[in-house]
């Protein structure tokens, strides 16, 4: 993509109403424009991470074998009303009418809606466990909608449900999301801490929060120090192993969000020097609740036995546009955003330093075609500022390595090549630039 022709809208000015880093990179680099309290446009920049995360979570929840769907965004009153949820969810729910005057509601999750779907067409046991998930835009009447993608009142979300015939098999469901988000948020360069939680109005016994590590992260979160080194190889987990035994070596350290905390509880079983007290932004959340909706809806199927029974069921879902500002959080310094490779929105930024220059263009436009040719995406700058703005913006968005080509290049054939994270430099020749390129494919520097 040539910058010329990308709509990048950078601004020069951090917005003031922006209070935390990922708001202010993330208006300042243009990745997204404010509609209304909460609500937000995504312009090409974010919409290319937004993608990358979702993908990521796409990938990984097929891996475990969850079936993708996608319901609407608008729902029937009426499915909230047989679960008893409708009244519950109070403010915080939009509530819409038709033009036949039939309540409506856009969805803020999706277990009535789906327990619906399964209701109608699975009867028998043999046809369970089933599990059904979908990536798709939420909305909650937040009270204090805030800190941007953060919490919004419009978000998108993976939410995902499991239907099982009894307790044990829903645990054994359970599990395995726990596992899949372990392999997910590791997938992003991300450090998630699975913590206990409350279930609040999704309800249930069983309930886990992913919890990630920030100053800027909105509740306080307590657990052991030495379960940020637990890694039991989890890229490496097969979903037909003893998932049990995977999720409780976590379970073993004590973890718990500020609802669950208990002091004494705490120092019975962490040393002190292992006691940690942090923010945290909560990207994940499971839950394991039995037969509250299956009962309230009658969704039942036929045992071995011939007998009718209540299907058991969990949900889990992942903020995937959340997960955007939390990547921010966790990674930037003080010029700006440093992506992951795995979710950056380009590969490379090209950087052309003198494209008053016909020698240097006709350099940069080669470089730029082959990337192309190799699949390598990358963002060419190939406008008429001045190397300054050229390099602040550059690194403002982020891109983990930059190839930069100006005079040096005429004089010594050769192109910078500087990685944002590090800031460490090197110098390629020209002719040597297709290898390079090479090696870091193969190595997934890109
Ligand atoms: N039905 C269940 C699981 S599918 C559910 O709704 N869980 S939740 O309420 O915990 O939301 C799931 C995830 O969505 C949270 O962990 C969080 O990462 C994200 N999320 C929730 N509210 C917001 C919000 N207002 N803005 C951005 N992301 C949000």
């Amino acid at each position: 993509m040539r910058l010329s022709n990308f709509f990048l809208p950078v601004l020069k000015e951090t917005p003031s109403e922006a209070e935390i880093i990922s708001h202010q990179l993330m208006m300042r680099s243009g990745m997204i424009s404010q509609s209304s309290s909460g609500i937000y446009s995504w312009l090409p920049l974010g919409l290319k991470v937004l993608k990358k995360i979702e993908n990521i979570v796409r990938d990984e929840q097929n891996k475990a074998g969850v079936n993708e769907i996608l319901m609407p965004t608008i729902q029937p009153a009426d499915l909230w009303k047989e679960s008893g949820r409708y009244d519950d969810y109070g403010k915080e729910m939009l509530r819409i009418q038709d033009r036949q005057e039939r309540e409506m509601l856009y969805g803020p999750t999706n277990e009535e809606q789906v327990t619906d779907i399964f209701r109608r067409s699975i009867k028998s046991y043999k046809d369970l466990p089933t599990l059904l998930y979908h990536i798709q835009w939420k909305f909650r009447d937040e009270l204090r909608p805030r800190f941007g993608v953060m919490r919004g009142r419009e978000f998108l979300m993976k939410d995902a449900y499991s239907f099982d015939l009894d307790h044990d098999e829903c645990k054994k469901s359970y599990y395995k999301f726990f596992i899949s988000y372990l392999k997910t948020f590791r997938r992003m360069g991300l450090k998630a801490i699975p913590m206990a939680a409350e279930t609040g109005p999704i309800g249930g016994d069983l309930s886990h929060e992913f919890v990630i590590i920030s100053d800027t992260g909105e509740s306080d979160i307590y657990f052991d120090k030495r379960i940020l080194s637990e890694d039991s190889k989890i890229e490496d987990v097969a979903y037909d192993n003893d998932l049990e035994q995977v999720v409780q070596q976590y379970n073993n350290y004590y973890t718990a969000s500020d609802e669950k905390f208990d002091q004494t509880e705490f120092d019975n079983n962490v040393a002190k020097d292992q006691q940690t007290k942090s923010k945290g932004i909560e990207v994940g959340h499971i839950f394991s609740f039995g037969t509250k909706y299956s009962e309230a809806m009658k969704a039942n199927v036929l045992t071995s036995e011939g007998k009718q029974a209540y299907v058991h069921m969990g949900s889990y879902g992942i903020g995937i546009s959340r997960l955007v500002g939390a990547i921010i959080e966790s990674s930037h310094d003080t010029k700006g955003i440093i992506w992951p490779n795995v979710v950056s929105p380009f590969d490379i930024g090209l950087i052309n330093l003198k494209s008053s220059d016909e020698k240097i263009n006709n350099i940069c436009d080669d470089i730029y075609s082959n990337l192309l040719n190799e699949n390598v995406d990358v963002l060419y700058d190939d406008k008429k500022d001045n190397p300054g703005v050229k390099f602040s913006k550059m690194d403002l968005i982020g891109l983990p390595l930059q190839m930069i080509i100006g005079n040096k290049t005429i004089e010594t054939n050769e192109v910078e090549i500087k990685y944002r994270k590090s800031g460490e430099v090197k110098y390629i020749k020209v002719e040597n630039l297709p290898n390079f390129v090479q090696e870091i494919k193969k190595s997934s520097a890109i």
